[in-house]
Formats: structure tokens, C-alpha cells, sequence
């Protein structure tokens, strides 16, 4: 399956519970107040939340002429629309430093980027930055060997800040090209976590003074709108550069991607579709929005 199609089959809970329909309800009609309602109750249901759904309500009634529903489209995705190229610096290592809550999707996603990385003939640094627990270390070991990447890891309970000055230093005595550094996201601990993060964020600057020259924030798409007010936390204590959306596949409230995009201001650079290793992809607004809102799924289904 080439990755369109599997984007497309990876919004399909989205796109038949809620985007899907737009073509029907504004393909070649004239606004009106039901179309309206309409459509505010699909963004609203499906987790766009009420500040781009009235924005998006304002621009779809100031656009004069051509057909409401390629209208719609386009507002959706220039809302999407940010810098979502990575910020590589011209002198390796790139580091990343991968932050979110437990279950986001850290560990699998980074795991995922070691293996894009890999295809790009690009030499990869896996860091298990979360101590927290064995098994957290052994889970990052695995997707370091299934990409033949190099793993650095302390003992469980071992200071992260320590595991990610390693990491770097081993990058650059090396001539690796990329670290990532797949951090902790007990959240119960909140203070002490986003403390330990700075750390992290600071500690590797001894080595490399730019670094982290990304700061990738993983979002459960699942968790909708709960997901939104805990990155608002991330953002505010951690300098994020760049949003990873897991999970899109699991929720028919895909929505949550346009909430985020205007309500964080900070670009979606990946999304996930699925739990193999080809279910990343660098997300580009166009495609997203064609997989979302285009598709014969809502004929099909109502044949
Ligand atoms: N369906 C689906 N599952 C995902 C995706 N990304 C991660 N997962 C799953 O989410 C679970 C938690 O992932 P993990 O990487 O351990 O999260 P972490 O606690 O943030 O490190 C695992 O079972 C992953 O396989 C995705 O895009 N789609
Ligand atoms: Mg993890």
C-alpha cells in the first residue's frame, strides 16, 4: 500500500464519522444557517475545538465565490500549514529530544525516526533517557537493534540527564548523525518531570551548545482535547519545536490535529498512523487534508 492510501485507511474513523460528510453538505451549495450548524457540529464532535471551529466558520463566510467545500479545504489546510521541515544543523549530531506523557508514543516513535533515519543512510543514536523502569530501557534496546542503531542506556533509576550526556558525547567521538533521546512521561510527577527535561536539555549543551536543535513533543491523538491541555504544559516548560500526533488510526476524533495546530501555534512535523515501523510519516497539510475530507468512503457506505 503506498503511504496515501495508508494515511487514508489510517483517518478512516475520522473521515466517515465526521470530515467525510462536508463534500455532501457544501459541494455546490449556497451557506446557509442549517449548513452552518452542521458544520459547526462535526468540527465540534470531532475534537476541533471551539476556537478553530469558529475561525474556521468566520473564513468559510468571508471567502466570496467558488464552492464552499474547496474553500473549506483550503482553511483546514492552511491552518495546518507550518514550517514542519527539521531543523538539522549544518555540524552533527542532530539531536532530538522526543517529550510527552506516558503512552504517547515516545519509545515506539522514536524507534520509528531511528529506522526513517536509517533508510537515509544516517547513523543513529538511540538514548534510554527514561530510567524510570527496566522495561522502558529494554523496549528502546529492541527497536535499536531492529534499526542497527547505537544504544546508550544506564541502569534503571540512573539520572537521564547523565544517560543523555553520554548519548551526545558517544555521537561525537563517533561522527554519529542524529541522537535521540527518548526521555521519561510520569506524569504524577509532573514538576520533578518537566525539571528532569530541562536537565536533559541542558546538560547536553555542554557538548553540543545548539542542542537540542529539536524538541518533538508526542501527542496521543486518542486523548483528544485531555492530550491538548497537557502539551499546553510541555510547551510552556520545555521549549517545543514540533509536534508528533501518534495514534490517528485508534480515534474517530481526528480533529484534534487542526485544534492543535491552532491552539499551540507549533507545527505538526510527524504523524502516526500505526503501530509499524512505516506508520510515521513527515506530515504535509495537502495530503493530510485530501486523506481527511476526499475519499468514497461516505458513498460506499451509504449504498
Ligand atoms: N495504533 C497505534 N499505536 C501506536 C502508535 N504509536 C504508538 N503506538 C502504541 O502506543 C503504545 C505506547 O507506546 P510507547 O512508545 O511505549 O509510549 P511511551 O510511553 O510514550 O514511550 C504502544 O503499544 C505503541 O505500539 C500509532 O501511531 N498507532
Ligand atoms: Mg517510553
Amino acid at each position: 500500500m503506498g503511504f496515501f492510501n495508508k494515511l487514508k485507511d489510517g483517518l478512516k474513523k475520522t473521515r466517515e464519522n465526521f470530515f467525510g460528510k462536508f463534500k455532501k453538505i457544501l459541494s455546490g451549495k449556497t451557506l446557509n444557517d442549517e449548513i452552518r450548524e452542521e458544520i459547526e457540529e462535526l468540527l465540534i464532535l470531532s475534537d476541533v475545538g471551539f476556537e478553530a471551529t469558529q475561525y474556521i466558520l468566520e473564513k468559510l463566510e468571508e471567502i466570496k465565490g467558488g464552492d464552499p467545500f474547496d474553500n473549506l479545504k483550503n482553511i483546514i489546510e492552511d491552518l495546518l500549514s507550518g514550517d514542519n521541515a527539521l531543523n538539522i544543523p549544518e555540524t552533527h549530531p542532530f539531536v532530538i529530544n522526543m517529550v510527552g506523557v506516558n503512552g504517547s508514543g515516545k519509545t515506539t516513535t522514536a524507534g520509528k525516526l531511528a529506522a526513517l533515519f536509517s533508510s537515509q543512510n544516517k547513523n543513529v543514536v538511540l538514548a534510554a533517557c527514561d530510567t524510570f523502569r527496566a522495561a522502558a530501557i529494554d523496549q528502546l534496546k529492541i527497536w535499536a537493534e531492529r534499526t542497527k542503531s547505537s544504544f546508550i542506556a544506564h541502569s534503571e533509576g540512573a539520572d537521564a540527564a547523565a544517560v543523555a550526556y553520554d548519548a551526545v558525547k558517544h555521537a561525537q567521538a563517533k561522527s554519529k548523525d542524529i541522537v535521540i533521546l527518548d526521555t521519561a512521561g510520569r506524569l504524577h510527577t509532573k514538576s520533578n518531570l518537566m525539571e528532569e527535561l530541562k536537565k536533559i536539555n541542558r546538560v547536553i549543551k555542554k557538548v553540543v551548545p545548539d542542542a537540542p536543535h529539536e524538541v518533538l513533543l508526542v501527542i496521543d491523538a486518542v486523548t483528544g482535547q485531555n492530550g491538548l491541555q497537557q502539551a499546553k504544559v510541555f510547551k510552556d516548560a520545555v521549549n517545543v519545536t514540533g509536534i508528533i500526533l501518534t495514534k490517528l488510526d485508534g480515534t474517530a476524533k481526528g480533529g484534534i490535529a487542526i485544534a492543535i495546530a491552532k491552539e499551540l501555534g507549533i507545527p505538526i512535523k510527524f504523524i502516526g498512523v500505526g503501530e509499524k515501523i512505516e506508520d510515521l510519516r513527515p506530515f504535509n497539510a495537502h495530503e493530510f487534508v485530501e486523506a481527511l475530507l476526499e475519499g468514497d468512503t461516505v458513498e460506499n457506505t451509504m449504498g
